[in-house]
C-alpha cells in the first residue's frame, strides 16, 4: 500500500497532453495513454515516479492531502480552490488561456453596468465571478454551473456568463460575445509543502526540469 517514491495528479486532455513534454524534460516518460487507457494510476519509466489521473478541479484537493505530492492545476482552478498548504513554485504556461465575461450578441453589457442594474451571472468560477464584480461595484446574483455556461445566456438562465476562452470559437458557435477580460489563466506546478521536505531529493529534480524546460520553450 505504501508508496516510497512521488506521484503526480493530472488531468486528462490539454493538461496531460501539455505536460509530457515537461515530463520528458525531467527525464519521465508514462507508461501509458490515460486517454486509452481506463487506468487512474499509471505508472512510468521510473520506478520511483508514478501518475494518477483526476478531475482537473479535484487535482488541488490530491495535492493538498498529501495524496499526491505534486499536481498541475490551472490558476481558475486554484483561485476556486484557495490554495491551501500548496506550494507553487512554477507557472508552466501551459493550457493558456483568458477568463472572460461574456453575453448574448446584442445585450447592452455596459448600459446595464451604468444603469446599476443587478446582474445574473451563470459560471463554474463563483470566487472569480466575486472578485471580479465586486471590484467593479455591480450587483449580481450568482448561478453555480458545473459546464456548458455558454447555453445559460441563450435560455433566460442569467444575463453574463464568466468563462474562460481560448480559440473563441465555443462562443461564436453560440451568439456569444465577451465584453470583459478578467484575467489570463495558465497552469501551474503545485506542490505538497510536507511532501517538498521529506522527499526533496526526488521532488526537487522534477521541478528543476520543468523549470528548465519552461525556460528554454520559445
Ligand atoms: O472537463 P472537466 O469538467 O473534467 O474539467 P475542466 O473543464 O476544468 O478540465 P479541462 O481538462 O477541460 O481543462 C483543464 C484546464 O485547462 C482548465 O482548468 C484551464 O486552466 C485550461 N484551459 C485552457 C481551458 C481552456 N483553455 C478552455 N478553452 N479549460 C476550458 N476551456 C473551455 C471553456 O470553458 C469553454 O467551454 O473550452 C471552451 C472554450 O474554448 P474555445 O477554444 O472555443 O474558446
Ligand atoms: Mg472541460
Amino acid at each position: 500500500m505504501t508508496y516510497t517514491g512521488i506521484t503526480l495528479a493530472l488531468s486528462k486532455g490539454r493538461i496531460f497532453e501539455e505536460t509530457l513534454p515537461l515530463l520528458a524534460a525531467a527525464g519521465i516518460t508514462p507508461t501509458e495513454n490515460p486517454e486509452s487507457s481506463r487506468k487512474l494510476i499509471i505508472g512510468t519509466n521510473r520506478a520511483d515516479v508514478r501518475l494518477i489521473i483526476v478531475r482537473a478541479s479535484d487535482v488541488p484537493t490530491y495535492v493538498q492531502y498529501g495524496a499526491a505530492d505534486l499536481g498541475i492545476a490551472g490558476k481558475d482552478v486554484l483561485n476556486e480552490h484557495g490554495g491551501n498548504g500548496l506550494y507553487q513554485p512554477l507557472d508552466l504556461q501551459i493550457a493558456c488561456c483568458r477568463m472572460m465575461v461574456a453575453v448574448r450578441e446584442g445585450y447592452d453589457y455596459a448600459g446595464t453596468v451604468k444603469q446599476g442594474a443587478r446582474i445574473r451571472v451563470a459560471t463554474k468560477y463563483v470566487n472569480a465571478a466575486r472578485e471580479h464584480f465586486a471590484g467593479k461595484g455591480v450587483h449580481i446574483d450568482l448561478i453555480k454551473l458545473y459546464g456548458s455556461m455558454e447555453l445559460a445566456p441563450l435560455v433566460g438562465l442569467s444575463d453574463v456568463i464568466v468563462d474562460l476562452v481560448s480559440t473563441g470559437g465555443t462562443l461564436k458557435a453560440n451568439g456569444l460575445v465577451a465584453v470583459e477580460h478578467i484575467s489570463d489563466i495558465s497552469s501551474r506546478l503545485i506542490v505538497n509543502q510536507a511532501a517538498l521536505k521529506l522527499k526533496r531529493s526526488l521532488i526537487q529534480p522534477v521541478i528543476d526540469g520543468f523549470s528548465s524546460a519552461v525556460g528554454t520553450r520559445g
